[in-house]
């Protein structure tokens, strides 16, 4: 309560308004049980990325996100991957992205795992679920969640992430992996599944093990993956082939980091030797 109260402090024409209200997502988010506390520190972590992309979606970021809506598409078992801070700032745009991939399925996936926090953002992702469209309609389409009581686990995975459902993230052959500088999509590589990944920071090791990787804030790239899918959605096999297989992410990671480099330099007045 406190912390809505704060946040209506904030003018409206405040020059950091917008960074300020998804901040404050997060706030609400572990203030309810969602997100930990460690994952306001990874949040910090994205917002100093996005500041020095310009908070907004670089064309290697759409790029980007159309190679993981051809990858999405041509999957049989696609799983998109939430943690705590993916539920607390995009539940509806997880809901909206499971509708429009045939077949996908979202998956409860936590590095500071209990089973308690697992239920509750389940909970939140059936309620995004549950409440009505843009159009005020309510979908009538069901989505599969899985939650807590993991029957599977990844192997060569020492870390809680190793937890997964056999019929989930397990058998998965596309796994969407948002928001997470870590250990599971080496493992997810390792057994052989195609891995999207969302991570601001273009020198994680996320970012630099996936198959196709958005550097984009998820209040963005979700919603830009959604509007891909919806426009890929009656390509060829073949057309989703072609762009799915003509993506060089590490290429793609280089032009993000030049962007990054080079708007650097034109502020701080030096100019490329
Ligand atoms: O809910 P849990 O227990 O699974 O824990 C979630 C966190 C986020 C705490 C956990 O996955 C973690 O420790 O993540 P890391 O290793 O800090 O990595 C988070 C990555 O996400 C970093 O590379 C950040 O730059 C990036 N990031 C943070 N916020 C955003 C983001 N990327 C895109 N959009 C954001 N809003």
């Amino acid at each position: 309560m406190e912390c809505r109260q704060k946040m209506h402090r904030i003018p409206r024409d405040h020059p950091r308004y917008e960074s300020l209200r998804i901040r404050q997502r997060m706030v609400d988010g572990s203030a309810r049980g969602l997100a930990v506390r460690e994952g306001l520190l990874a949040h910090g972590r994205g917002e100093a990325f996005d500041y020095l992309l310009g908070e907004r979606t670089v064309p290697e970021a759409r790029a980007a996100s159309r190679a993981a809506a051809a990858l999405l598409l041509l999957a049989k078992r696609p799983v998109l991957s939430v943690n705590g801070n993916v539920a607390s700032l995009v539940p509806r745009e997880m809901v909206r992205l499971a509708r429009a991939v045939p077949g996908a399925a979202i998956e409860v996936n936590l590095f500071h795992r209990t089973e308690g926090r697992a239920r509750r953002i389940a909970a939140e992702l059936e309620n995004a679920a549950r409440r009505p469209g843009r159009k005020g309609r309510a979908s009538r389409s069901t989505i599969r969640i899985f939650g807590d009581r993991p029957d599977a686990r990844l192997p060569n995975l020492s870390s809680q992430r190793a937890k997964c459902h056999r019929e989930g993230m397990f058998s998965a052959d596309v796994v969407l992996v948002p928001l997470e500088d870590g250990d599971r999509a080496g493992a997810l590589k390792r057994a052989g599944k195609k891995v999207i990944a969302i991570d601001l920071n273009p020198l994680s090791r996320t970012a630099r093990l996936a198959d196709v990787t958005v550097v984009d804030n998820i209040v963005r790239a979700l919603p830009e993956i959604v509007r891909q899918v919806r426009l890929l959605r009656r390509a060829s096999r073949a057309r989703l082939e072609k762009i799915a297989g003509g993506f060089d992410n590490t290429a793609n990671l280089g032009r993000t980091l030049g962007r990054i480099v080079s708007g650097l330099r034109k502020l701080s007045g030096k100019r490329r030797p």
